[in-house]
């Protein structure tokens, strides 16, 4: 029996490995605007920590003695700007969904189970990664970007989507691929699936109700690290989402 009555999922670094995309519309359109920024994989991971891309970048520009110091509008525009470059990226060379997430999102679909997408990312960003995957028509609620006043590790993302879901906590599980996220979720008294991406495979996810390196394919399964059935392969399905659940309020 499911009990669950939503699945909750971030984006970047969770649905698909967006990050370098993102972090080469940065790059470019530091650039184009003669800043004497530039980031590598390095860096990035390091300022990763700051979620949000308008947020990241007023850091990096703060940071940067030699960066003219510009206004909040001004930065504003820097990062809609990275956000077209991010666009032309996506629609140019599209992007390949993790494993086990079409899957999952289409079990939850076919059970009749809501499907909440919670992104720091921004609504154009996101918007467009769901039309570039096909993914629009699975989603009944999108909150992104500055929907909420702090974004993560703040839980408020999580708990205006359980508010706008009528979740009680505990009612549904949030699949994060970064710390931010799970402390954001777990903070919102929801249980996580925790799936590191490229960028977030060092941080800390000893506090995730489950820990595997991807959701699973039936022809390759993924070992979970943490969690319900820890060393065994499982396929994270509806059925292993109700063991996290339980296994969260235990
Ligand atoms: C993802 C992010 C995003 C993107 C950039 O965090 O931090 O800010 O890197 O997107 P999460 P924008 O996966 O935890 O939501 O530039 O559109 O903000
Ligand atoms: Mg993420």
């Amino acid at each position: 029996m499911v009990g669950m009555k939503a699945l909750l999922l971030d984006l970047d670094g969770t649905l698909a490995e967006t990050e370098e995309f993102h972090r080469e519309a940065f790059n470019r359109t530091f650039a184009r605007w003669g800043l004497p920024l530039f980031w590598d994989q390095e860096a990035y991971a390091r300022l990763l920590t700051t979620p949000g891309g308008k947020e990241r970048m007023a850091r990096a520009l703060a940071e940067c003695p030699a960066c003219p110091s510009l206004t909040p509008e001004e930065v504003a525009r820097l990062h809609r700007e990275k956000g077209e470059v991010f666009a032309e990226l996506l629609r140019t060379q599209g992007v390949a969904l993790r494993p086990g997430v079409r899957r999952l999102l289409e079990e939850a679909r076919a059970a009749g189970i809501p499907l909440a997408l919670c992104t720091t990312a921004s609504p154009e960003s996101a918007q467009l990664f769901l039309e570039v995957t096909g993914l629009s028509p699975f989603f009944s609620l999108v909150l992104a970007g500055e929907v909420v006043p702090r974004k993560k590790p703040d839980p408020g993302i999580y708990l205006l989507a359980r508010a706008r879901l009528g979740l009680g906590p505990g009612e549904g599980v949030v699949v994060e691929d970064s710390q931010s996220g799970l402390l954001a979720a777990l903070g919102a008294g929801l249980p996580v699936v925790a799936t590191p991406s490229l960028y977030t495979r060092g941080q800390d996810f000893r506090r995730a109700t489950a820990l595997l390196p991807h959701l699973g394919e039936p022809s390759a399964p993924a070992p979970v690290l943490q969690g319900p059935w820890a060393g065994e392969r499982v396929v994270v399905d509806l059925a292993y989402l109700e063991e996290v659940r339980a296994w969260w309020s235990t």
